[in-house]
């Protein structure tokens, strides 16, 4: 039986590492009666956490989606990962989502990854609930918890319970929206309701006048009601503050125990009554500016926003579905490709295992396999409609890596294993890069790339071992340099002769033209790896002819992409060819070309040649008690620190980081800072390296090409 878009409920599970999403869909799950059996995260038996990767480390890794019913709701759960490595799943996850809750843990409060995830929350602009885990626990301190909340995401932080005790005893929560306290059994679930104790009922009673007031807020017939008889019933407030969660008015906090089962079927019958069901959010963009309607009488357009590939079964896509209905046996056009799909079966997702549906209504979740040619960030429509979605954007790397290159055969399977992790994981990117003579692999985190190396190795057998990439070192020259090269070769027949003279100079932007030389042709190349090349060509009397340009600039290009220092792209150069000498017979566009690439290399040597380096704009954001930690390791990074700023208990620092010494910074800082640091980078500019460090490279490359 296909949910109504009134009674469909997507939700998303937030927070940082450890906060308990996973314990917490269960314990959904679990009440929801989806599951007759609570599993755990240490038995390695949860719903969510079904992937022997996320068994083997305790987290989770993947999104996943599962559902519950309560009451008249089919509630989408999507549990997501607490590592900032896995950010993309959160970013598809928060695409499909209404209602984000955000665990946070009672223990410790808003933690580094709270605060990123929040600031996504805030981009899709996600209606978002609290929930304070963990109250079981003896550190836990729900004041404080809530406190820090408020202080970091407003006042609009609102709190719908307290517990009435935290730590061992806790198993009653003070509920200020219905008035009640839920008294729970040893072993949670269903509570009984008691009255709330005298001790605690001005508290109950405080939180209580703040809800009616935020829910009358929103709406002035509510307002009106309010001042009229200084009180909303039931019906009214929860009204008033539906409308103030689905504007982002307001926050509201709830109180669980996720190990104990005590608190989600509260939270799960808040989210049926006044969470917001797909119909009740804004329309939603498409890529041409328009908006769509969450309507089921529309015409049927659904978005991919996740495919994985499963052994035996091959792709498997999940969907949300936008307007119309999706039913089995469908046929859908692709808007990006045109190319139609024919929806053979699809299923409402339980984790690992799926079942098979007929229909689903627009606002809904769901899975299909086997599609042909569709992929993630792809909409697809009825026949004859062309909608394209807003499409999702993905966070640039963080890190990356090379490896060694295993055997050719295995070199083969892990290419197409990488393409296929690629395929199915927007935050990594695969790059070839001859360059460096090296293939990359570009990720969110050291965590990121392991678990590729993990899954290649487990599933494809195919070994990889990392190494330090190398680095995109650029050659410039600082001075000006003559010089000139014969190349000259007598081989039997016929040989090969050409004479070039040549200057090179440091190359900026509005260089007079050289006062000595008469410039008949000046020509000036972007360079595709950045910086400029200005070729001139000043040759008079016709000592060579204008027919060997070509192959005089391919010569320069040769070296100027394998520089003569290291082997490094060159850049901002300018070179004036203003002398030479032909043969009648032997000079040809092979010979000019040596003798071009010769002179150049030549000439660079004695223009004071200069390596740089790249540097990185590194953002880092830590706890106030790691900033001196995280400040230590920096300074042993050549950084220079540019600023700091102070967000509330957190410290952002902003610095200049040279490539390469940024190699493995993700695993560096997190076990430096105990998980309380993220950083994000961006490259900022190539700057001189030391002498030192450019006589070792220098030396470094010799010794190469001498074993070649
Ligand atoms: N005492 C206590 N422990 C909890 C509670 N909820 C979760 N835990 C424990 O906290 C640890 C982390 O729980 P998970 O559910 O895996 O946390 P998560 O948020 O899914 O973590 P990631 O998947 O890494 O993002 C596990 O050992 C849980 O047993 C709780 O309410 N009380
Ligand atoms: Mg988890």
């Amino acid at each position: 039986m296909a949910y109504d878009t009134k009674d469909i409920r997507n939700v998303v599970l937030l927070g940082h590492s450890g906060s308990g999403k996973t314990t917490f869909a269960e314990t959904m799950l679990f009440e929801s009666g989806a599951i007759n059996r609570r599993g755990t995260v240490e038995e390695k038996s949860t719903i969510s956490d079904y992937t022997n990767i996320e068994q083997e480390r305790g987290n989770s890794i993947f999104s996943t989606l599962m559902h519950a019913k309560w009451k008249d709701s089919k509630i989408n759960i999507i549990d997501t990962p607490g590592f900032d490595d896995f950010v993309g799943e959160v970013i598809s996850s928060l695409k499909v989502a209404d209602l984000g809750v955000m665990l946070l843990n009672a223990k410790s409060g808003v933690e580094v990854g709270t605060e990123l995830i929040w600031e996504y929350t805030q981009k899709y602009n996600t209606p978002t609930l609290f929930v304070v885990n963990q109250l079981d626990h003896d550190k836990a301190d729900f004041d404080a918890t809530l406190e820090q909340a408020q202080n970091r995401f407003g006042a609009n932080v609102l709190p719908f319970q307290f517990p009435y005790q935290t730590g061992i005893g806790f198993n009653k929560i003070v509920d200020a929206l219905r008035m009640i306290m839920y008294h729970f059994p040893d072993g949670g679930g269903r509570p009984i309701k008691e009255a709330i104790p005298e001790d605690v009922m001005e508290r109950a009673q405080e939180m209580h006048n703040a809800l009616v007031e935020a829910a009358a807020e929103n709406d002035e017939a509510l307002m009106e009601l309010f001042f009229e008889n200084g009180s909303l019933t039931e019906e009214e407030l929860a009204k008033g503050l539906k409308i103030a969660l689905t504007n982002q008015e307001i926050y509201p906090v709830f109180c669980c125990s996720a190990t104990r089962n005590m608190g989600s079927g509260r939270i799960m019958g808040f989210i049926n009554d006044i969470a917001p069901s797909p119909a009740d959010r804004p329309d939603a963009p498409l890529e041409n500016g328009d908006t769509l309607k969450c309507d089921t009488n529309d015409a049927t357009s659904i978005f991919i926003y996740k495919t994985i590939s499963e052994p035996q079964v091959g792709n498997v896509s999940y969907f949300k579905v936008y307007s119309g209905k999706l039913n089995s046996s469908d046929e859908l056009e692709n808007n990006h490709t045109r190319t139609t799909e024919r929806f053979n079966q699809i299923f409402v997702s339980e984790g690992k295992n799926r079942t098979a549906t007929n229909q689903l209504c627009a606002g809904d979740i769901g899975v299909t396999t086997k599609l042909k040619n569709s992929h993630t960030n792809q909409t697809l429509n009825k026949k004859g409609v062309s909608r394209e979605i807003e499409k999702m954007h993905f966070p640039p790397s963080r890190i990356r890596t090379a490896f060694t290159p295993p055997s050719k055969n295995d070199m083969e399977k892990l290419m197409k294993a990488l393409h296929v992790i690629e395929s199915e994981d927007p935050t990594l990117k695969v790059e070839l890069a001859p360059h460096l003579k090296q293939t990359l692999l570009h990720g969110q985190g050291q965590l990121h790339l392991d678990i590729i190396k993990y899954r290649i190795e487990k599933v494809n057998n195919v070994s990889m071992e990392f190494v330090r990439p190398r680095i995109s070192y650029r050659e410039t020259i600082t001075r000006k340099a003559d010089d000139s090269y014969r190349h000259k070769k007598q081989s039997g027949g016929s040989g090969q002769f050409a004479e070039v003279h040549m200057r090179i100079e440091p190359y900026y932007e509005g260089m007079p033209m050289p006062n000595d030389l008469t410039v008949r042709k000046e020509e000036l190349d972007e360079l595709p790896w950045g910086g400029k090349l200005k070729f001139l060509w000043c040759i008079v009397g016709g000592s060579i002819d204008a027919k060997y340009i070509n192959a005089i600039k391919k010569g320069i290009m040769q070296k100027m992409e394998e520089g003569p220092l290291t082997g490094s792209r060159c850049r901002d150069i300018r070179v004036c060819v203003y002398d030479g000498k032909m043969h009648p017979v032997d000079s040809n566009d092979m010979a000019f070309m040596i003798a071009a690439a010769q002179v150049f290399k030549n000439a660079f040597q004695q223009a004071a040649p200069q390596l740089l380096e790249p540097i990185y704009n590194l953002e880092v954001l830590c706890s106030s008690d790691v900033m001196g930690d995280v400040m230590g390791d920096l300074q042993t990074r050549r950084a220079m620190i540019m600023g700091m700023d102070s967000e509330g208990h957190y410290q952002k620092i902003m610095a200049k980081v040279p490539v390469a010494e940024m190699y493995k910074y993700s695993s560096s800082l997190r076990s430096l800072s105990q998980g309380k640091a993220k950083f994000t980078r961006s490259f900022s500019e190539f700057q001189e390296v030391t002498p030192g460090i450019q006589k070792s490279l220098a030396n470094a490359y010799k010794n190469e090409l001498q074993e070649v």
